[in-house]
């Protein structure tokens, strides 16, 4: 029997919307005692004792030498901009959330928007190397989904061009690139704990690098360039974590593996439920890899799925499935850059092609497999009823058209 679809007329699946990004929440007590603890000490920020122990857990799940905490990840790209003196040209994907743009340009570069590879959705070597000038200052690789880089690849392509590789790694906590652990990869990577990520500190990142130096830098620059109580040497920001946000982010981390548990979990139900529908593609997360399942993408075949993506996104948010067309359009087609010569020229097929096609669906510990079973039936019900549910979707458009 087909699941009933509320653009067909029923109910709606869920009375209250599954979104793709609910946070985790962990374990109640522990947070309770230690938000005790933050007001007794009456320590509530400025490299607080909770900082020092999140960063500490941060660089020993990455294997980082140096794990600088940041009130969230668009900072921690800014600052370690900053850091590295980079100027000019900023070579990065498109295809990625904004704030990987946005902080290049924020700092005064110019973002220079190439490919990804159709099979990672990635930053293209090719594609990178053939964007090198002169003025190139930087090469940002985005791991995106989750999934590294092809880090040697681009390693090579920046050691020619003589600039560094970073890496916007807000979605790779716990990830590993050919078995060597995140912060091992380019010459910093940053790390996002924002609340919809897999482990958060309600607004959150940290910069992870090895090298002593940069980490001294990024120390000062994101308290003001403050040394000591009364002396500034040098240019600084208000880029500091406080402690009520490693309280969060401790509780996420010591949980972390029993989350990630939960996404394997759920992808596995997701590939098993929705793998015959010839037209839907689970992202292929490497094998081998260690990764943290903590986004269930998929792309829709515009050949071989009776519904397009932006159709099947429709029908599940009219049964309260909030799923997500991340990251659709690329950065290159949004303002401020849309309007910038560098991005009118770029040409961008699998950008382009991938956010027309691509959609995300709810996991996390904000769901259940009984609520994933149901996000399946109702994709299910809603491809096989293809004709009805596009003639019920115009309607809908023609009845609510002002
Ligand atoms: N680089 C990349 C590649 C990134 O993906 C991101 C962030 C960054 C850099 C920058 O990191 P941060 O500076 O944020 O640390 C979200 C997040 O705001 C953003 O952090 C994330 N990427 C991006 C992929 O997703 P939205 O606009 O899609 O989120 P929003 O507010 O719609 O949240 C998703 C859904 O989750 C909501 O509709 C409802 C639910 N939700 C959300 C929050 C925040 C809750 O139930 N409770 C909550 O507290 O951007």
């Amino acid at each position: 029997m087909t699941h009933p679809l509320a653009v067909l007329g029923s109910p709606p699946a869920f009375n209250e919307p599954r979104h793709v990004g609910m946070p985790n929440i962990p374990d109640r007590a522990v947070l309770h005692a230690r938000l005790d603890e933050l007001l007794d000490t009456r320590r509530l920020t400025n490299d607080g004792p909770f900082v020092r122990r999140f960063e500490a857990m941060v660089a020993d799940m990455t294997g980082a030498r140096h794990a600088v905490a940041m009130c969230n990840a668009t900072l921690g790209l800014q600052v370690l901009m900053r850091a590295l003196n980079i100027s000019g040209e900023v070579i990065m994907p498109s295809f990625t959330f904004v704030a990987t743009a946005h902080a290049a340009q924020w700092e005064g570069l110019q973002p220079v928007f190439v490919d990804v590879d159709p099979i990672s959705h990635t930053l293209d070597p090719a594609c990178t190397a053939a964007a090198v000038t002169p003025r190139t200052g930087a090469i940002v690789g985005v791991h995106l989904w989750g999934s590294t880089c092809d880090v040697d690849a681009l390693d090579a392509v920046a050691q020619a061009a003589g600039v560094p590789l970073i890496f916007d790694a807000a979605h790779a906590l716990g990830c590993s690139y050919k078995g060597r652990p995140l912060a091992s990869l380019g010459v910093a990577s940053v790390v996002s704990f924002h609340a919809t990520k897999v482990a958060h500190s309600l607004e959150g990142g940290a910069v992870l690098t090895n090298d002593d130096a940069l980490a001294a830098k990024l120390r000062l620059m994101r308290n003001f360039g403050f040394q000591g109580y009364d002396r500034v040497s040098s240019l600084g920001t208000n880029a500091k974590m406080n402690e009520m946000c490693a309280v969060f982010g401790l509780g996420c981390l010591e949980e972390f593996d029993r989350i990630v548990d939960t996404n394997r979990q759920h992808m596995a139900r997701y590939k098993t439920r929705l793998a015959p529908h010839a037209g839907l593609e689970i992202y292929p997360y490497a094998a081998g890899e260690k990764t943290n399942w903590q986004y269930v993408v998929v792309r829709v075949d515009p050949a071989l799925s009776p519904l397009s993506r932006d159709e099947l996104v429709e029908v599940l948010h009219i049964d309260n499935v909030l799923a997500r067309k991340y990251f659709s359009p690329g950065c290159h087609r949004l303002p401020p850059y849309c309007d910038m010569a560098v991005s009118r020229q770029a040409e961008l097929p699998v950008t382009e092609r991938l956010s027309r096609e691509i959609l995300a669906l709810p996991t996390g510990t904000g769901v259940c497999i009984d609520d994933i079973d149901t996000i399946c039936a109702c994709i299910e019900a809603a491809l096989a009823q293809a004709p009805q549910v596009r003639a019920a979707l115009v309607a809908r458009r023609t009845s609510t058209a002002p």
